[in-house]
């Protein structure tokens, strides 16, 4: 289908400014990008270039599909030792009764329900409880493991794993083995935020830094699990640090190749300490979204994660690099409707993630966790 300005286009453009010519050459002849060519993209590309250029890559990896799945969410708490500024859904253990708790037993109601229904995988997230341990959480995977063999289980931020494997005395590899060996088949994005120092310091200084969010990823890379990655953006990191964590990530994934998407995540600033910062504009949104598909180019898939950003800006996305909308997940997860995304109760039934996919002039592909194609959506004549 026709799309906004080609990038070959966008390079015979007289009066284009000669670094963003170049680096459109670049693109088109399938170069890697520099960090200072990443920065200056941020600094100087207009929403409608870096668009341009974002769906010529998209295009060449995947044409029109767009993907998705099926999935629901476990917060088997929100209950959490660490203070993160940007939360606001964790309640400290001195609060608990504020909070939630489930018990294995009401876990395992939860995948209950989904009996009979084609759901392809559990995300199993939530804050650190003090109480809630490796030896709990294994028996969690296991037992859900046994109900439902044929779902993929991903769970544990590298924020909660190392943690776990802390208290347990347990190194990473150790830790990971023994989840693994009960059942869980891969690791979430979470808890990577931003991974330079300067900045962690100022939101989350207390738990997992950088290089321990890469070692743990980098470890499960090894036992042949695989992972998402996101970026916590809109806040106060600067470009710099975007590139940073961007690179980061990218050269994680040239040595091990075992990230299935990124997952640029827009910081909402409702109920929290840091609620005093504007969030970003639409446009900036779009711009990130190019710009992570330009510059994470050994990452096959990027990831608008709907329940946080809104559907229609979203949608929007798919112009911009985007080719995976998450999943038709029910309200399971309450991270992002109480840090003030627009989608209180996020939930969207196979047919509506069509609906926005197809009416975007993209076609949806049903996947599982590992981007397996399982069903094509044809758009009807
Ligand atoms: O690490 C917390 C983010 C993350 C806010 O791997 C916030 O498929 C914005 O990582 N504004 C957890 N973001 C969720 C997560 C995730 C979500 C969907 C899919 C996958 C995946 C992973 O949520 C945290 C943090 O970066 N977060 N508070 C907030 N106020
Ligand atoms: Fe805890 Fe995660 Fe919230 Fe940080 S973002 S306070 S680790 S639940």
């Amino acid at each position: 289908m026709m799309r906004q300005g080609s990038a070959a286009e966008l390079i015979q453009l007289t009066g284009i400014d000669k670094d963003l010519k170049n680096i459109a050459e670049k693109v088109i002849n399938k170069e890697r990008l520099t960090p200072a060519e990443g920065v200056l993209l941020f600094e100087k590309g207009e929403v409608g270039y870096l668009g341009s250029l974002a769906n010529h890559v998209l295009q060449q990896l995947h044409g029109d599909k767009v993907y998705f799945y099926r999935i629901f969410h476990i917060e088997p708490t929100n209950v959490c030792v660490f203070t993160c500024h940007f939360c606001s859904y964790s309640r400290l253990y001195k609060n608990r009764d504020e909070g939630w708790e489930l018990s294995i037993e009401q876990m395992l109601d939860m995948v209950r329900k989904y009996d009979g229904q084609p759901v392809t995988e559990v995300h199993i997230v939530g804050g650190v409880h003090p109480k809630m341990n490796l030896e709990f959480f294994c028996e969690v995977v296991s037992k859900i493991k046994a109900m439902r063999p044929d779902l993929h289980i991903k769970g544990f931020t590298a924020v909660e794993l190392d943690y776990m494997f802390r208290k347990a005395k347990l190194s990473t590899k150790e830790g990971l083995q023994k989840l693994k060996d009960a059942g869980l088949q891969s690791l979430p994005g979470g808890g990577a935020e931003i991974f330079a120092p300067e900045i962690r310091n100022e939101i989350c200084a207390d738990k997992v830094d950088g290089d321990g969010w890469l070692k743990i990823h980098k470890t499960a890379h090894q036992l042949g699990m695989h992972s998402n990655a996101t970026m916590l953006y809109g806040h106060i990191e600067n470009y710099e640090h975007r590139i940073d964590h961007m690179e980061r990530l990218r050269s994680l994934q040239d040595e091990t190749g075992g990230f299935n998407c990124f997952i640029p995540l827009k910081f909402r600033n409702k109920d929290n300490d840091m609620s005093h910062i504007n969030e970003v504009s639409l446009i900036e949104d779009m711009r990130l979204y190019a710009i992570s598909r330009l510059y994470m180019d050994n990452f096959r898939n990027l990831k608008a994660y709907w329940p946080m950003l809104g559907r229609q800006s979203a949608q929007m996305t798919l112009s911009f690099g985007v080719n995976d909308l998450d999943g038709t997940i029910d309200d399971t997860t309450k991270i992002y409707s109480m840090a003030g995304s627009e989608e209180q109760a996020p939930s969207m039934s196979t047919e509506e993630l069509c609906d926005l996919i197809l009416s975007a002039g993209r076609i949806p592909v049903e996947r599982d966790t590992v981007y397996n194609e399982l069903k094509t959506y044809e758009p009807v004549a």
